[in-house]
């Protein structure tokens, strides 16, 4: 069974959003087209506590972009976004939640981020999406959503990793791009790595 994974469509990835990702909106059309097409629609949510050590507001004379050492490992600073029960942390409103079966929610553990959907960025601890999906007998996911360079990308290496079969709806990703070229460069280890690229409309 092929499962499809919205990847992070909230307020706060959309434009006006604290971290908008450009032209980010366009992917909702999108997933409400291709989610009639699947057996099972899964979404990730980010989903941070408000003191989130990736948020740059957090760490005294640090700004937006920089990259720090968090609890050992490498973090670039954000602005706050996708604070728990906040509206920017909501799922898109024009998203057609009800042809969502399962939301799962990552980035709760402030000492830790977690771009991937499966996992917290470290492989320290598991999100559930894994053994949601294992259960249902899905053995291939396509990906869409925000933000191709990061969530995105993370999510579809991980499912790789896991043994999924991997597709990206590349229609359905927009990218931060926070150095030139970076979507690109998101596209091609995708594809080293097994995901199959789909392009255009279906
Ligand atoms: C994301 C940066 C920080 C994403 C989430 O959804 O791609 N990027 N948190
Ligand atoms: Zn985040």
């Amino acid at each position: 069974m092929k499962a499809l994974i919205l990847v992070d469509i909230q307020n706060d990835f959309l434009p006006g959003g604290a971290l908008a990702v450009p032209n980010g909106d366009a992917v909702v059309a999108v997933a409400n087209r291709r989610m009639p097409a699947y057996e099972l629609v899964v979404a990730t949510q980010d989903w941070h506590p408000a003191d989130h050590q990736s948020f740059a507001s957090q760490h005294a004379g640090r700004s937006v972009g920089e990259v720090i050492t968090v609890d050992g490992l490498e973090q670039i600073l954000w602005p706050d976004h996708c604070v728990q029960g906040s509206p920017g942390a909501e799922l898109a409103a024009e998203l057609h939640a009800e042809g969502i079966d399962h939301v799962i929610r990552k980035g709760t553990d402030k000492w830790i981020d977690s771009y991937s959907g499966f996992f917290d960025n470290d492989h320290r601890k598991a999100t559930g999406l894994y053994d949601y999906l294992k259960q249902r007998r899905v053995s291939a996911v396509d990906v869409m959503g925000l933000a191709l360079d990061y969530c995105v990308k993370f999510t579809a290496l991980d499912a790789v990793e896991l043994g999924f079969e991997v597709g990206l709806l590349a229609e359905g990703a927009r990218g931060v791009e926070r150095s030139p070229g970076d979507c690109d460069a998101a596209i091609r280890r995708m594809k080293e790595a097994g995901v199959q690229i789909v392009e255009g409309p279906s």
